[in-house]
C-alpha cells in the first residue's frame, strides 16, 4: 500500500472527528455566523489543537468568510492557514558525510514507540541505501524484554546489535556501540529506556549517555529525537518540554496517529515547541513510519 493511503487509513478516526464536522460548517457560499466561528474553534480544540492556535486559525477564517467563497472554499482557506503555520517544521534526518558515524539517540516515555521507531528508521535507511552500515545500541537495560525486542528487530532488518546484560549501565552499552560504529561506519541508533516512575534518574541517564558520546567522539550526538505517542494529546507538550530541558532535543517523531489520536497534536507541538518533526507513525508495521510532509498530512487530515 502506498504511503499516502496508509496515512489516510491511519488518520481515518482523527479525520472523522475533525474534517467531518468542520466540513459541515465550512461548506462555503455563505457567511459564517459568530456561533459557527466559535464552533470551528471548539472542534479544533477538541482535536488537540492548542487553544491559542485554534483562536488564531479561526480569526483568519472569519476574515475570509466575509467574502463569498464557492463550495468548499473555506475548508481550503483553513487548510492553507494550517499549512502556512507548519512551514519550517519538516526536516530530514541528519546523516554525516565525514568519516564519523552518525549517532541518533531515541528518547521518550515508556511505550511511546522508541524501539519500534528505531527499527523503522533503520529499515527506511536501508531502503534508501542497501549498503549502509547500521548499529543498534540496546541502552534500555531496564527490562530483559526490551533488549530482546531490539534483538528481534536487529535480526529481522539485519543490523548489528550491541547489547549488555539486563541492569547494565546504559552508557557502557553506548560506549561499546560507538566503538563498533567507529569501525563499521554508518549510523548508530541508540534505544533508551523511558520509565516514568524514576523520571529524575531517567533524565540523568540520558545526560550521561550524551556525555559518553561527547567524550568518545569529541562532539555530541547528531540527533536527539523525542518519540511522542500522539494519543497523549496536550500532555505530549509538557513531556517534550522536560526532555528538551535535559537533552536539547533536535527533533520529534510522532507515533500512533492511527487509532484514537487526534491529529491536531502535530500542529500544537510545532506551534509551541518549534522542534522539527522528522517522522510520523500511523501503525505497527515497518512501512507505517514515514518522513513527515506537512502538505500530505494536512490534506489527509482535512479531507472530507
Ligand atoms: N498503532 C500504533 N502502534 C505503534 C506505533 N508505533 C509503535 N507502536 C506500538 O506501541 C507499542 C510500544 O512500542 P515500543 O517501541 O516498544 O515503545 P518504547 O517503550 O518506547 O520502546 C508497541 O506495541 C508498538 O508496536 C504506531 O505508530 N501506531
Ligand atoms: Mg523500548
Amino acid at each position: 500500500m502506498a504511503w499516502v493511503d496508509r496515512l489516510k487509513r491511519g488518520l481515518s478516526k482523527a479525520r472523522s472527528g475533525f474534517a467531518g464536522s468542520l466540513g459541515q460548517i465550512l461548506k462555503g457560499g455563505v457567511k459564517l455566523t459568530a456561533d459557527q466561528i466559535e464552533q470551528v474553534e471548539e472542534i479544533l480544540i477538541a482535536g488537540d489543537v492548542n487553544a491559542n492556535l485554534a483562536m488564531e486559525l479561526t480569526e483568519g477564517l472569519a476574515e475570509h468568510s466575509r467574502q463569498e467563497l464557492s463550495n468548499g472554499g473555506l475548508m481550503g482557506v483553513l487548510k492553507g492557514e494550517v499549512k502556512e503555520r507548519l512551514q519550517g517544521c519538516e526536516r530530514e534526518l541528519t546523516l554525516r558525510n565525514d568519516d564519523q558515524p552518525t549517532v541518533i539517540v531515541m528518547t521518550g516515555v515508556n511505550g511511546s514507540g522508541k524501539t519500534t521507531t528505531a527499527a523503522k528508521i533503520a529499515s527506511r535507511l536501508r531502503e534508501h541505501d542497501p549498503k549502509i552500515a547500521i548499529t543498534f545500541a540496546a541502552a534500555d537495560t531496564f527490562r530483559a524484554a526490551a533488549i530482546d525486542q531490539l534483538a528481534v528487530w536487529a535480526e529481522r532488518i539485519k543490523v548489528d546489535l550491541i547489547r549488555h546484560s539486563i541492569g547494565a549501565d546504559p552508557s557502557a552499552v553506548v560506549f561499546d556501540a560507538i566503538d563498533h560504529a567507529q569501525r563499521v561506519g554508518g549510523v548508530l541508533l541508540v534505544d533508551t529506556a523511558g520509565r516514568l516512575q524514576t523520571k529524575h534518574n531517567l533524565m540523568e541517564e540520558l545526560s550521561k549517555i550524551e556525555r559518553t558520546v561527547t567524550k568518545k567522539l569529541g562532539r555530541g550526538s547528531d540527533e536527539r529525537l523525542l518519540v511522542l505517542d500522539a494519543t497523549t494529546g496536550q500532555n505530549g507538550i509538557s513531556q517534550a518540554t522536560k526532555f528538551h530541558e535535559t537533552i536539547d532535543l533536535t527533533g520529534i517523531v510522532i507515533t500512533k496517529l492511527d487509532g484514537t489520536a487526534k491529529g491536531g497534536v502535530v500542529l500544537s507541538i510545532w506551534d509551541q515547541l518549534h522542534l522539527p518533526l522528522l517522522y510520523i507513525g500511523v501503525g505497527e508495521d515497518k512501512e507505517d513510519l514515514h518522513e513527515f510532509s506537512a502538505e500530505q498530512f494536512v490534506e489527509a487530515l482535512f479531507e472530507n
